[in-house]
C-alpha cells in the first residue's frame, strides 16, 4: 500500500510541472488555439442560439442541459467585493534586486545581486464600490505579492505612509463613517459628507492622514506617479538573529504627479476608468512602469530617541532623518490575461511573510494579520483560495491541510498527519528546524489592559511638518480641499469641530478654510499634548518638488479642424515618436480630417468626446477657419478653457486665436502658453512642456 506513492512530490503550482493527484490534470483548451463550443462536461455545443423547445413557439424544455449549465453558471459570477479597496487593477512584472542584503536580513529574495522576483501588483481605491471611477479623492492601495523562492510575501502597501487611526479596533468604525451613509447608501466613493468629518474631528489622531488626503496626493495623474508605503516598521533579521528596523517605501521612476481637483471632476466624467486605462495602456504599449524599492533601515537607539513612536502608524520618519536606501526595481511588464482570475482572486494577506521579514508589535499590524485571511475567506469562499493560480506560491510547498471547498491541489502522500511512522515521502512533509521561519524572539511583559500608550499622544506635530513641507500651490490645494469638503456637511458643527482641530496644525491654514465656508475662526480644540513646532520641513513630502522631468509614457491632445496644417501635424507626430509621447488627434469628427495640402488623416478622438483633462499638455492648431467654426461649440471652448484653469501648456498657431479669444485666453498671457509658428517651433514646445505644469498660472486664480 506504501508502496504506491512513493517518490511522489506532495504539491506544488510553481512553473517547474510536479506531480499532483490525477484529479488535478485538465485538458482546458489554451489560448490563441480554436476551440469547439462545449459544456462545461465536454459536450460540443451544436446551436447557442436558441433554446430547445417543444413546437417552434412552444415552451421550453427542461432537459436543455446546455441552457440550464450556462444560466446557472452566470447566476454565480458574483463574488463579494472587498469591503475597502474594492475598486483596483494589477498586472504582473518582477522585482530586481541590485544588492545582497545578506548582513541584514535572511530574506532570500534580497540574498543575490540581479536576481528577478515575479510579482504581482494590485493598485486600488479605498472607499469606493468595484463599480466607482478612479478619480476620487482617496488613498490608493499599493499592494505587491512577490513569488519568492523562500515562500510569497505580500507588502500590502498604501501611497500614503501614514494612516488613519493607531489601533486596528477603530478601522470598522473608519470604514462605515468613510464609506456610503447607511440610510442614503450615498455618497458613492468619496469623503465629502457629515459621517465622515463627524468621526474624523472627532478623532484628532487622524489629523496627520487628513493632511494628506486633502493634499493631491489623494488624487495622483496615475497610477504610475505615485509612491507606495508599507507605513508599518517592520523587522529584517539576518542570519544571526539581529534585528534591524525597516519602513518600506516604492519611488516611481517617473516622478510623482496629481491632477487639480476640478479636473479630477472632469476625468470621472469623461473616462471613469482613467486609471486602469493608464496602466493597461503603458503596459501594452511596452512603456513599463517602474518603482524602485527603498528601505529606511535603524535601530533601538535611534527608535529611543525618535520624537514618536515606530509603531505609531500615524507617524512617518522623515527622509532627512533616516535616508531611503534604494535596494532595487519593480518593473509591471505584462497585463492579466484575465481580470476576475488574477486581479479580483488576487487574496494579499499582510501575515505572509517569509525568514528574514518579520512584524513589530504596531497595534494596525497585528490587527491586520487577522483581517486579511479572514476577508479571504468570505470573498474566495473556500480555505483552498491559496491554491488558485494568482495567490500559489511558485516555490514547493507541502501541509497536511486538506480537503474542503475547491480542494483543487490534494496531498497523495499516504499519511495527512504528523507526527507519523511512514517512511521518506509516504509520510508527507516534515518540519524543519534548521530552515523554517522563525520569529524574531522579542521579549514582551506587561499588564494586560485596554491603553494607549502615552508615546502616541502627540496628533498634531507631524501634520504641521507635513503642511510646512508644501509649495504654496499645494499649501492652498489642501485649504481648498478642505473648504470643498466641509461645504458638504450638512451639520455646521463638524464644520466648527474641524476647524477648531486644525488650528493645532496651522492658523493660516485654519483661517483660510473657516474663510472659505464662510464662518468665524472658533477656538481651537485643547490638544492631548501641546504640538512641537520645532520640526523642520522635509522637501521629500512635497509632490511639486519631486515632480516629473521626462515628457516619455505622456499624452499630448492636438486640436485640429479641416485645413489644418499638415506640416504641423506630421513633425508633432515625428517629435513625439522620437519623445516616447503619446499624441492623439482631436476633431470635431472623428473621421477624416482634410489637411491643407488635400493630405486626409483619420483623427483619434472626437472633440465631444475627448476633453483636455485626458491630457498632459495640449496643441490647439485648427485652420483659421475652423478655430472660428470651434469658437462657437461648448466641448472646443471647454477643451481650452480647462487645458487653461488646469495649469497645462498649450501650445496654438496663429490660425487658433479666435478659439482661444472665445474663451478669453489671451494668447501672451503667461510663459506657459506658447506660439507655434511651424514644425521648427515643435521641439522647442516638448522641451518647455516638460514640467507639465506652469504652475505660476494658478495664483492668479487664487482666492
Ligand atoms: Fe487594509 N484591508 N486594513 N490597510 N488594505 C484590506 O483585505 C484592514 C490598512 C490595504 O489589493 C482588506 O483583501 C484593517 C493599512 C490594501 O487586494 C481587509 C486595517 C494599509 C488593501 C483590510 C487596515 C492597508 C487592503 C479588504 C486596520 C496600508 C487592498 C479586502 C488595522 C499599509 C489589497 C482584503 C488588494 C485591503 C483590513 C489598514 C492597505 C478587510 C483591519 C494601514 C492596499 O482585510
Amino acid at each position: 500500500m506504501a508502496a504506491k506513492n512513493e517518490g511522489r512530490k506532495t504539491m506544488s503550482l510553481g512553473d517547474e510541472p510536479v506531480e499532483v493527484g490525477d484529479g488535478a490534470e485538465t485538458h482546458q483548451v489554451a489560448k490563441g488555439d480554436v476551440a469547439k463550443l462545449t459544456t462545461q462536461q465536454g459536450t460540443v455545443v451544436a446551436d447557442d442560439q436558441n433554446t430547445l423547445r417543444i413546437g417552434f413557439r412552444g415552451p421550453a424544455a427542461l432537459e436543455d442541459f446546455h441552457f440550464r449549465e450556462k444560466i446557472f453558471h452566470f447566476d454565480h459570477e458574483r463574488i463579494p467585493e472587498r469591503v475597502v479597496h474594492a475598486r483596483g487593477y494589477g498586472a504582473h512584472g518582477f522585482f530586481e534586486n541590485y544588492e545582497s542584503l545578506g548582513d541584514i536580513t535572511e530574506a532570500d529574495l534580497f540574498a543575490r545581486p540581479g536576481e528577478r522576483t515575479p510579482t504581482f501588483v494590485r493598485f486600488s481605491t479605498v472607499a469606493g464600490n468595484k463599480g466607482s471611477s478612479d478619480l476620487a479623492r482617496d488613498v490608493r492601495g499599493f499592494a505587491v505579492k512577490f513569488y519568492t523562492k523562500a515562500g510569497n510575501w505580500d507588502l500590502v502597501g498604501n501611497n500614503i505612509p501614514v494612516f488613519f487611526i493607531q489601533d486596528a479596533i477603530k478601522f470598522p468604525d473608519l470604514i462605515h463613517a468613510a464609506k456610503a451613509e447607511p440610510d442614503t447608501d450615498f455618497p458613492q466613493a468619496q469623503t465629502a459628507h457629515d459621517n465622515f468629518w463627524d468621526f474624523a474631528s472627532l478623532m484628532p489622531e487622524s489629523t496627520h492622514m487628513l493632511l494628506w488626503i486633502m493634499s493631491d496626493r489623494a488624487i495622483p495623474r496615475s497610477f504610475r506617479f505615485m509612491e507606495g508605503f508599507g507605513v508599518h516598521t517592520f523587522r529584517f533579521v539576518n542570519t544571526e538573529g539581529k534585528s534591524t528596523y525597516v519602513k518600506f517605501h516604492w519611488k516611481p521612476k517617473q516622478g510623482l504627479q496629481s491632477v487639480m481637483w476640478n479636473e479630477a471632476l472632469k476625468i470621472n466624467g469623461a473616462d471613469p476608468d482613467f486609471h486602469r486605462r493608464d496602466l493597461w495602456d503603458a503596459i501594452t504599449s511596452g512603456a513599463y512602469p517602474e518603482w524602485e524599492l527603498g528601505v529606511q533601515l535603524f535601530d533601538d537607539e535611534f527608535a529611543d530617541r525618535f520624537a514618536f513612536d515606530v509603531l505609531d502608524a500615524t507617524k512617518l520618519i522623515p527622509e532627512e532623518d533616516v535616508p531611503v536606501r534604494r535596494i532595487g526595481r519593480l518593473v509591471l511588464d505584462r497585463v492579466v490575461d484575465n481580470f476576475f482570475a488574477e486581479t479580483e482572486q488576487a487574496a494579499f494577506c499582510t501575515q505572509n511573510v517569509v525568514r528574514g521579514i518579520d512584524f513589530t508589535n504596531d497595534p494596525l499590524l497585528q490587527g491586520r494579520n487577522f483581517s486579511y485571511l479572514d476577508t479571504q475567506l468570505k470573498r474566495l469562499g473556500s480555505p483552498n483560495f491559496t491554491f488558485l493560480p494568482i495567490n500559489a506560491p511558485k516555490c514547493p510547498f507541502a501541509t497536511f491541510q486538506q480537503d474542503g471547498h475547491m480542494a483543487i491541489i490534494n496531498p497523495v502522500t499516504r499519511a495527512n498527519y504528523e507526527p507519523n511512522s511512514w517512511g521518506p515521502g509516504v509520510g508527507g512533509p516534515r518540519e524543519d528546524p534548521a530552515d523554517g521561519y522563525l520569529s524574531y524572539p522579542e521579549e514582551g511583559t506587561g499588564a494586560k489592559r485596554r491603553t494607549r500608550p502615552e508615546s502616541f499622544a502627540d496628533h498634531y506635530s507631524q501634520a504641521r511638518q507635513f503642511y510646512l513641507s508644501q509649495t504654496p500651490v499645494e499649501k492652498r490645494h489642501i485649504g481648498d480641499a478642505f473648504t470643498f469638503e466641509l461645504s458638504k456637511c450638512r451639520q455646521t458643527a463638524i464644520r466648527s469641530r474641524m476647524v477648531a482641530s486644525l488650528r493645532n496644525v496651522d492658523e493660516d491654514l485654519a483661517a483660510y478654510i473657516a474663510d472659505g465656508l464662510g464662518i468665524s475662526v472658533p477656538s481651537a480644540i485643547p490638544p492631548a499634548r501641546a504640538p512641537r513646532d520645532d520640526l523642520k520641513p522635509s522637501p521629500a513630502l512635497s509632490l511639486l518638488a519631486n515632480g516629473p522631468s521626462d515628457l516619455a509614457g505622456r499624452k499630448i491632445g492636438i486640436l485640429v479642424s479641416d485645413g489644418a496644417s499638415s506640416a504641423l501635424v506630421m513633425a508633432l507626430r515625428e517629435a513625439a515618436s522620437e519623445r516616447k509621447v503619446v499624441v492623439e488627434i482631436v476633431s470635431p469628427k472623428v473621421g477624416a480630417v482634410t489637411l491643407d495640402d488635400g493630405s486626409v488623416i483619420e483623427a483619434d478622438q472626437q472633440v465631444d468626446g475627448a476633453p483636455s483633462v485626458l491630457y498632459d499638455a495640449v496643441i490647439v492648431a485648427p485652420s483659421a477657419e475652423g478655430a472660428s467654426d470651434l469658437a462657437r461649440k461648448p466641448p472646443a471652448k471647454d477643451f481650452v478653457a480647462d487645458a487653461y484653469a488646469h495649469a497645462k501648456f498649450i501650445g496654438y498657431t496663429a490660425g487658433a486665436s479666435a478659439l482661444l479669444e472665445s474663451v478669453g485666453v489671451a494668447v501672451d498671457a503667461d510663459d506657459g502658453l506658447v506660439a507655434i509658428a511651424g514644425p521648427d517651433d515643435v521641439g522647442r514646445f516638448f522641451d518647455l512642456c516638460k514640467p507639465l505644469r506652469f504652475w505660476a498660472r494658478v495664483d492668479s486664480f487664487a482666492r
